[in-house]
């Protein structure tokens, strides 16, 4: 082969070669656009689509005048919703009387390296002969009074909240998902690291306390139980209303224990916030809208009769709700919401001014995080009352810590993780930072 045959074969060869380098160039880059795009598409606010909330919360009928304080809100306009959530979706609570401690037990003084101390409590209240009684667990941090303590129902018991690295006693009941080894790492694999027991060692190292509860230990979880745990409320002297929903009675155990709990000196008196997830999350809510004391609600995933409006509702319905779990809720509670003239922004609106945090998460479409977020925004009104701004947040991604209303949007499924976690402890300490340096200095004579 001649020279200039050879390098015109080179030169071909080159030539493919550069060919086949621009073709690679132009996937490389087509990939990179179409990256950078659905990255561009994840972060474009997207706005909670859906029916704003309605009715007005300021205004029984669209022909009433609105109300114009916060004193006429809190005299007149509240006691009235509080009433019709009450008589028409949770029930009546049973009687408001004091929990009393009857046992205190140190489970460990110098727990995570010494940062805490962990009690197990016992409460009950009601009929000494026949009371309401459960268990409660403490995490306190040992060096400093807490910047606010957290009082957070669990799903399994207090035992597997702690990991089951103390000899605490089952409760009397538990659902079958908790009983077995193999439920629980289920339960967490499906539902989250945390959903079993919370990351205690993050939260007391971020200089908060834990309380927490097994609210099914109150009144089980379960419509075929039910009957008998009226009947125990019954004899203990509690029942105002005979069939109050489920949802009702852990409301009322979250402020029992509360009432329990708040004066304990070691505590500072301090804030104490009510979390819940999901079913707990209705529950504190509803604690938080009947009960002025608690000084924050967190509701992660709260869903149906939780957060979200009914009205315009996506996922899980007032209809599959009250059908699968017809213990939550009153018998007539799925007729009853549709007609009335209230929906969740109200249940809401009946926490300001308090600092109230919604988690949520995307692909739990069947909790509907967009109808939390408006019901959110139909609760401002009442929030600006008090000379507050209420959610803030342009769209459902752009969390504020430090807004009176604050809404999240993890990726991932229904539950509870570390995200969830992070986003409330970052809430609570914009809310309740403790003592800075400077109040410290404060106290010190000179
Ligand atoms: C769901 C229920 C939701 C929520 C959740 C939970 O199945 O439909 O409303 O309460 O359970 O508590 O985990």
């Amino acid at each position: 082969m001649g020279y200039n045959r050879a390098c015109q074969k080179e030169g071909d060869h080159m030539g493919i070669a550069q060919n086949r380098l621009r073709w690679v160039a132009g996937l490389v880059m087509v990939a990179a656009l179409i990256w950078v795009l659905q990255i561009a598409v994840r972060l474009t606010p997207k706005p909670a689509d859906g029916p704003a909330a309605a009715p007005f919360a300021l205004s029984e009928t669209d022909m009433d005048a609105l109300i114009g304080d916060a004193q006429t809100w809190l005299t007149e306009r509240a006691p009235t919703l509080r009433t019709s959530f009450e008589t028409l979706i949770y029930g009546v609570q049973p009687l408001n009387a004091p929990a009393r401690i009857i046992n205190k037990r140190v489970l460990d003084p110098a727990a995570f390296d010494g940062l805490a101390r962990i009690e197990a409590w016992t409460l009950e209240t009601g009929d000494s002969r026949a009371p309401i009684r459960w268990s409660m667990t403490l995490a306190l941090p040992n060096r400093q009074a807490p910047k606010a303590t957290i009082l957070a129902g669990n799903f399994c018991g207090d035992r597997f909240a702690l990991k089951n690295a103390y000899d605490l006693p089952d409760p009397h009941w538990l659902p079958s998902r908790c009983r077995t080894q193999q439920g629980r790492v289920f339960a967490t694999v499906a539902h989250g690291d945390s959903i079993i027991a919370p990351p205690l060692r993050t939260i007391v190292e971020r200089g908060f306390a834990l309380a927490t509860f097994f609210p099914a230990e109150v009144a089980p979880d379960s419509a075929a139980l039910i009957d008998s745990a009226y009947r125990s409320f019954r004899k203990a002297g509690l029942l105002q209303e005979e069939r109050p929903g489920i949802i009702a009675i852990w409301a009322w155990a979250y402020l029992r224990t509360f009432e329990a709990l708040k004066n304990d000196p070691r505590l500072g008196g301090g804030a104490v916030a009510f979390w819940g997830h999901s079913r707990h999350g209705k529950a504190a809510l509803l604690a938080g809208a009947l009960d002025p004391r608690p000084a924050a609600i967190i509701a992660n995933q709260s869903g149906t009769f939780g957060a979200s409006l009914t009205r315009g509702k996506q996922g899980e319905t007032v209809r599959a709700i009250t059908h699968r779990f017809p213990h939550w809720f009153t018998a007539d509670a799925n007729g009853l919401a549709k007609s009335a003239d209230i929906d969740q922004h109200m249940l809401l609106a009946l926490i300001a001014p308090r600092p109230l945090l919604l988690g949520n998460a995307r692909l739990d479409k069947w909790s509907d995080p967009a109808a939390a977020f408006r019901a959110a925004e139909g609760a401002n009104p009442v929030y600006e009352l008090f000379g507050r701004a209420g959610l803030t947040q342009p769209s459902m991604r752009s969390f504020d810590a430090s807004a009176d209303i604050a809404f999240f949007l993890r990726p991932g499924g229904h539950g509870v993780r570390p995200r969830d976690w992070a986003y409330t402890l970052d809430f609570l300490d914009a809310k309740f930072p403790g003592a800075t340096d400077n109040a410290l200095g404060a106290l010190t004579p000179d």
